[in-house]
């Protein structure tokens, strides 16, 4: 029983030790935030500060009326697992919002949002 309790109390140790790691914020992306792209690109890319848990990783874009407009394939880069790709169909000039939530593999939660204009 003792055990038990010393036990518990390292791992809150361990994890407030853990808070002082960065979580998984948005480094840079593609399309940019805030930014006006000419032509439809063909993806779009997440770059966070951390390496993502896949499974519980996720984005999606959604058109100016909040249709959900990507074609769903969601991904964690094989090559680098702080990146988060979905593809883009063909998508017509307007402004488009991305809405993610990512879990680091330090399991913190972090989310965001932000816009970008497809120029004709
Ligand atoms: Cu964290």
């Amino acid at each position: 029983m003792r055990r038990t309790a010393f036990l518990l109390a390292t791992v809150a140790l361990l994890g407030a030790a853990g808070m002082a790691h960065a979580h998984a914020f948005l480094d840079r992306a593609a399309p940019a935030v805030g930014s006006a792209v000419h032509g439809s690109p063909r993806a779009l890319v997440l770059h966070f500060s951390e390496e993502l848990e896949a499974a519980f990783s996720t984005v999606h874009v959604e058109d100016a009326q909040g249709k959900r407009v990507d074609v769903g394939d969601v991904h964690v880069d094989p090559a680098n697992a702080a990146v988060l790709e979905v593809s883009l169909p063909p998508l017509p000039p307007g402004r488009y919002h991305v809405i993610w939530r990512v879990v680091s593999v330090d399991t913190h939660v972090t989310e965001g949002s932000y816009a970008f204009d497809i120029l004709p």
